[in-house]
């Protein structure tokens, strides 16, 4: 029998059959060790064919191929890979401009994630409610620097409602992973366009400014209207694997419509003689705060698993 993985703790799935059938579902044995440096074989989203035991248990036999998946260093181990979605159709990343405050270094490695494997990226400005004059400028700053390179933006709260049908109408009929900080209100936006979800949602803290990590595991929400939301826990930073030095400035799209007009064809844009893209950079047609997220990517890409 056929089925998408829904929830992933770890140990075990959550399936759903397309028919209104949900299986609790564990891994055969055979396929835990067989995907070299990855901390989870199967992530939420994967589509799997499962056996039905006598004891009515489900297990996962075969997983089907992905057309793409999101995936980043192990939080828990540098050296292994964890796989936080695959087959999507889009990300939405939740940005919040205070509690918590998402840093321009974590919204463009989080975007050269997704540029890797093509994954239409829209990113979610939320809380917006909270936000004071100073805050409004900074953030209609960021809209420009990222709406020029052409990604989608929505301006939301989940709390006065503003910008929610808007977000809603993006979300239908499609598979979209909501990601970000803790605490910026993936569970929140996802209860605000489906009420009848009722996930569980927990104030940022007064001290730290930081979420409560109250989302402990990835798990994808049917739409009445059609579409699938996968909720996500709130991830501190976003690690990059499998990308060569080389290869970074290709994910930066203002960085690779200028490559090809470098002196050198694999520049990395540092200081080789005769490169388009320093010289975008101080003609100020490419912002400071992406040339320095992508030194900060290029400091760790390439970097040998045992360095
Ligand atoms: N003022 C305001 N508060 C919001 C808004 N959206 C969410 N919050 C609050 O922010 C806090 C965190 O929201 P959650 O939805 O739990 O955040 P999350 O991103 O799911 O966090 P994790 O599950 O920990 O990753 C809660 O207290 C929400 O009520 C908003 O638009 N405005
Ligand atoms: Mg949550
Ligand atoms: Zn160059």
């Amino acid at each position: 029998m056929e089925a998408l993985v829904i929830q992933s703790t770890g140990s075990w799935y959550q399936l759903d059959d397309g028919q209104g059938g949900r299986y609790k579902a564990r891994l055969r044995g055979k396929h835990r060790q067989t995907i070299e440096g990855l901390s989870n074989p199967i992530a939420v989203g994967d589509r799997v064919q499962f056996d039905l035991e006598d004891d009515g248990t489900a297990v996962i036999d075969e997983i089907g191929e992905r057309h793409n998946h999101i995936i980043r260093r192990s939080p828990r181990n540098r050296h292994k890979k964890h796989i936080v979605a695959a087959n999507l159709d889009q990300a939405f990343l939740l940005v919040t401009i205070a509690l918590p405050r998402t840093s321009l270094g974590f919204i463009d490695r989080f975007l050269v994630n997704t540029q890797t494997y093509h994954i239409p990226t829209t990113l979610v400005f939320n809380k917006t409610d909270l936000l004071d004059d100073d805050d409004r400028r900074r953030m209609e700053g960021m809209h420009e620097t990222y709406r020029e390179l052409g990604y989608p933006i929505h301006t939301v709260s989940a709390v006065s409602g503003e910008g929610i049908p808007e977000l809603a109408a993006a979300l239908k009929d499609r598979i979209t992973l909501l990601a970000g900080h803790s605490g910026v209100g993936k569970s929140s936006l996802a209860n605000a366009v489906e009420p009848g979800l009722g996930l569980k949602v927990k104030a940022v803290s007064h001290v730290t400014g930081k979420g409560m990590h109250t989302t402990t595991f990835a798990t994808m929400h049917p739409l009445d209207m059609g579409g699938w939301i996968v909720d996500t826990p709130g991830i501190r930073e976003f690690g990059i694997v499998d990308l060569e030095r080389e290869e970074v400035g290709h994910y930066f799209p203002e960085f690779a419509e200028r490559l090809e007009h470098c002196r050198f064809h694999n520049c990395l844009h540092l200081n080789e003689p005769g490169c388009a893209v320093r010289e975008a950079l101080e003609a100020g047609e490419i912002a400071a705060s992406r040339y320095d997220s992508y030194l900060s990517i290029l400091d760790d890409a390439g970097t040998p698993d045992w360095a």
